[in-house]
């Protein structure tokens, strides 16, 4: 019995042919780790290997933006004798719909329950549905990076340390599906962070937590630890962590290159809207200045297209943020992910269709067709047609994205400051990559308009059968 996991690429990078940020998928290293020794296993990874799809069994990971894809390989697959598992969040939400594409699905986290689904596989006798629980901590083991063999990845060190989210965003479903917030024992992860230099002695440790520092106690510990490894790191934190002088400084000390930082929105009042209250009433910008002291480049997460956004106001905050000295913006306009309470609101209002993810993008006249999803708007907004949205998420990246002579002397100089120029040189590639991959889809949105589709722009979750969110009329 071959079992073959396979990674679906992100979709940005279907936009950009050259190899950008690719992380190793962790959770097929962590179901390998506890698969019993009868079933061979294999990794395809879309990001790094030929696609040849040579097995008898295959899991996907599924999430909400690749579903479609992962359903058109399982469908596939099945119509070819083979047997398919899906597991992930988007199973977890949706499990009703991912059963119609899978032999077996499993919800939630796996790796207590997949020892047992993978007998069931040897014995021909899957069920359809599993439901994981939880990983308690004590049951957690180091992730088994050698899975990985030789792939390059932008960023191999890529860990985790903790699961789950103590906050309660609307529009995020980290919080609500992905079990209570754990953390990882200390001793399991510095068994990892021996494994990671000793595989990848130059590359610094991405975290991919949703929320690293959540437990302050938790996260000094943490920090110990990494100064004690002598490891640089990079990872995400909420807008409170950011600017919290004390906690910036301990995370200076132990070798912080950078930090991601869940902005959203420079208006409280949007950032209320969807419940992410941490960010409410927060020095940001005086924190900017002081982690840039401190020699960390922050990166600024930024979505458009949030209940008090409007054309007028987004043009002030472009305004602002060209003046916030953060090295990189990541601009993403807003997703309304099933099971979130923002969908559910939506859904009741009429603004966002049920299953917009499955619907086809129809003809090539629509706008949805040139951008990728996250930059592409799928659901109704009173003050924005969708192409104004798009046409302005792109200007918003290709003016932020600048690479001035001053901005470059900046992101260097806090480079030097901590002792990290080569993390500032991948800042600098990122934002050249940004700006000429805005510029370019810039032109083609631009082209559409001038076309005239315009106001008629069919919507991502328009079909024959659904009304056109933007028209009113049939599509
Ligand atoms: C790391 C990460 C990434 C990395 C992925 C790196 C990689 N190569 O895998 C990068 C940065 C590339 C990425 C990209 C994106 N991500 Co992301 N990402 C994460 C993050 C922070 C951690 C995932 C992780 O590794 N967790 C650790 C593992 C061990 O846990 P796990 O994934 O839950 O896996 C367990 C179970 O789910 C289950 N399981 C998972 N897969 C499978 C498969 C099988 C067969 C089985 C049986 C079980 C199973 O078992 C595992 C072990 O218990 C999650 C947040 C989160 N908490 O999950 C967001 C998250 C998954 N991402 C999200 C999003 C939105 C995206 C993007 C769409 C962002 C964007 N707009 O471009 C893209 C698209 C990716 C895609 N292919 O569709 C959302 C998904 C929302 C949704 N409804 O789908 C999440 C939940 C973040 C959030 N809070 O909104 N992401
Ligand atoms: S802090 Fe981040 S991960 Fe947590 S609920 Fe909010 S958006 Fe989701």
């Amino acid at each position: 019995m071959k079992l073959v996991f396979v990674n679906i690429m992100q979709e940005l990078q279907r936009f950009d042919s050259m190899s950008y940020l690719t992380q190793p998928p962790i959770p097929f290293a962590v179901l390998n780790a506890v698969t019993p020794k009868a079933i061979e296993t294999a990794l395809l990874d879309e990001q790094t290997d030929r696609v040849r799809l040579e097995g008898d069994a295959f899991g996907f990971s599924v999430s909400t933006q690749n579903s479609k894809a992962v359903y058109d390989y399982a469908d596939a697959l099945r119509a070819a004798g083979k047997r398919v598992i899906l597991g992930g969040i988007h199973v977890t939400v949706c499990p009703e719909e991912a059963m119609r594409h899978a032999d077996a699905i499993v919800t939630g986290e796996a790796e207590t329950i997949w020892p047992e689904i993978c007998d069931d596989l040897l014995a021909d006798r899957l069920k359809y549905r599993y439901d994981g629980s939880p990983t308690p901590p004590d049951q957690m083991r180091p992730v088994d990076y050698r899975f990985f063999g030789n792939r390059r990845y932008l960023t191999p060190a890529s860990l985790f340390a903790t699961r789950g989210c103590n906050r309660r965003c609307s529009f995020c479903v980290s919080s609500r599906y992905m079990g209570p917030y754990r953390t990882k024992p200390l001793d399991v992860l510095e068994q990892e962070i021996d494994q990671l230099t000793a595989l990848y002695p130059h590359a610094f440790l991405q975290f991919t937590d949703d929320n690293l520092l959540a437990s302050r106690r938790y996260a000094f510990d943490l920090l110990a630890l990494l100064r004690r490894k002598r490891r640089r790191f990079a990872t995400m934190l909420t807008v409170d962590q950011f600017c919290d002088g004390e906690l910036m400084e301990e995370m200076a000390a132990a070798g912080c290159l950078g930090v991601a930082v869940g902005v959203e929105s420079v208006d409280d009042n949007n950032c209320a809207a969807v419940s992410k209250y941490q960010n409410l009433q927060q020095p940001f910008v005086e924190a900017v200045h002081h982690v840039n002291r401190l020699g960390i480049q922050p990166i600024a997460l930024i979505m458009v297209g949030l209940p008090h956004d409007s054309p007028q106001a987004l043009e002030t905050t472009l305004e602002l943020l060209k003046r916030v000295p953060c090295a990189y913006y990541d601009m993403r306009i807003l997703r309304i992910y099933p099971s979130t309470p923002l969908y559910r609101q939506m859904l009741a209002t009429g603004d966002v269709t049920a299953n917009w993810w499955l619907e086809t993008r129809s003809t090539n006249n629509t706008c949805n067709d040139v951008l990728p999803s996250s930059l592409s708007m799928h659901f109704r907004h009173d003050r924005f047609q969708p192409m104004q949205l798009q046409h302005l998420s792109l200007r918003f990246i290709n003016e932020l994205s600048g690479t001035a002579p001053g901005t470059i002397a900046r992101i260097l100089r806090v480079g030097r400051h901590g002792r990290a120029l080569g993390f500032a040189t991948l800042v600098l590639r990122s934002r050249q990559r940004s700006a000429r991959q805005a510029r370019m889809l810039l032109r083609q949105v631009e082209r559409a308009m001038a076309a005239g589709v315009d106001g008629q722009t069919r919507t991502a979750c328009c079909t024959a059968d659904t009304p056109c969110l933007q028209t009113g009329g049939r599509a």
